[in-house]
């Protein structure tokens, strides 16, 4: 059977059940994810970084990192070519781009450090996110804008100004707006002795980048917040109350990364309460194994929940989707490839229910029927109109674009000695 007759067939099966199935693949192509430039080269920047920092890890030996800005582009080209739709690209500022031997430190970042992204992302339609990089640096040995020193405070203040600078440039040139996302890393290994030092010089360093002025047409700035670090076991200044409560106060963004709560706390049950207090909430989807382990984004219970939950509040154009994730033990393209299909798969699982029968179902206390008709819709013909929808943009919508990978392996990674 062709993809078409399969399509006609599924959509049919999901009219039964009042599913619009060429609505749901609108929609879908509708969004836009951000697509997280480190997992092409372990989090290392430009900078000629050698190891991580700030609690976060890469794990994995696999060959063929991005060493350079040329190689990391062409990945992320070969890894866009295998995904379907148009997206975003997420950047951290330790990807800037020197030229002719200039090298400024990261309180000096200017726009024009990241022209060559501007121009790469022009070509092919992208828009960008952005990230002051906290982490990763020696004036980030101890802490970054909690810091009790003044001096690494400031330095730290004055990075995040120049980002929103940056972030406002990216929007303009692009002609969409830019998320920036504040992560620090700050925090404790063991029981602090004082904890409301560190945030309340948290809070005073965030103030004092809003109070820098930006246009807020152009840029959306996030607080991540989380729960702990390798290295910071004890405590984090950066917490989740502090995040949500900073953001709905100075009205910003919460941004919400799954792999920073404790691990029997989703993230799929906290968005509609952050959907109910805020215009726009932004998100860091990832794939926790026992920790904030950065493992790729799979096709499984959490990810569909998330994606359902923003569907179903029809908030598709308030909730910011960006990938985190880190994995260098298998092939870096094909780890980017696989989360932003199974991504996308789970919004469309979400779009092809019918999510006001279901809730009607609930409300009538009609706990049985509701139960049975979930569990029936994981049966339905999914994966069919998945294949429309990749087909429809031009990419293969089964295992055979892993042949893309093997052949890039062979022709380009596999010389990256
Ligand atoms: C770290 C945060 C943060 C980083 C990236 C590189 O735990 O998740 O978002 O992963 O900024
Ligand atoms: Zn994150």
């Amino acid at each position: 059977m062709t993809i078409n007759e399969r399509y006609e067939y599924a959509k049919s099966r999901y009219a039964e059940i009042g599913v619009d199935t060429d609505k749901a693949i609108e929609m879908l192509s509708g969004k836009a994810l951000s697509m997280h430039c480190w997992q092409g080269d372990d989090v290392k920047g430009f900078e000629g970084a050698v190891s991580l920092d700030g609690g976060i890890q890469t794990t994995g030996n696999y060959p063929g990192a991005a060493r350079n800005p040329e190689e990391l582009m062409a990945d992320i080209d070969k890894a866009l070519s295998l995904i379907p739709g148009k997206h975003r690209i997420n950047l951290h500022a330790s990807y800037a781009i020197f030229e002719d031997g200039e090298k400024v430190d990261r309180d000096a970042l200017q726009p024009k450090h990241f022209k060559k992204w501007v121009d790469f992302a022009k070509e092919r339609g992208l828009g960008i996110d952005f990230n002051p990089t906290c982490f990763s640096h020696p004036m980030a040995k101890g802490a970054t804008l909690s810091s009790p020193d003044e001096s690494v405070r400031a330095f730290w203040i004055r990075h995040c100004i120049a980002c929103l600078r940056i972030s406002e440039y990216f929007a303009r040139e692009l002609g969409t707006p830019c998320l920036m996302n504040i992560w620090i890393p700050d925090g404790m290994k063991d029981i602090p002795a004082d904890r409301l030092g560190p945030r309340a010089r948290f809070k005073d360093s965030l103030d004092q980048i809003l109070a820098s002025g930006y246009d807020r047409s152009l840029v959306d700035v996030s607080l991540e917040s989380k729960v702990f670090g390798i290295g910071l076991e004890s405590y984090t200044v950066g917490s989740s109350e502090f995040t949500v409560n900073y953001a709905a106060k100075n009205d910003i963004l919460s941004l919400m990364d799954n792999g920073h709560y404790h691990p029997t706390e989703v993230v799929s049950d906290k968005l509609s309460s952050m959907l109910l207090f805020g215009e726009k909430v932004a998100l860091h989807v990832t794939r926790g194994v026992r920790w904030d382990s950065d493992h790729v984004v799979l096709y499984d219970d959490e990810t569909k929940e998330i994606a359902k939950e923003i569907v179903r509040n029809g908030a598709l154009d308030r909730v910011l989707v960006g990938l985190d994730y880190f994995d260098a033990s298998i092939n870096r393209i094909a780890a980017w490839v696989i989360g932003m299909r199974n991504f996308q798969k789970a919004l469309l699982y979400a779009l092809l229910t019918p999510n006001e029968a279901l809730a009607s179902l609930q409300n009538n206390d009609e706990g049985t029927r509701l139960m049975m008709m979930q569990e029936e819709l994981k049966f339905f013909p999914f994966a069919d109109v998945w294949a429309k929808f990749c087909a429809d943009n031009g990419v293969d919508p089964t295992e055979k674009w892993f042949d893309e990978i093997d052949k890039y392996e062979e022709e380009v990674l596999w010389k990256r000695v």
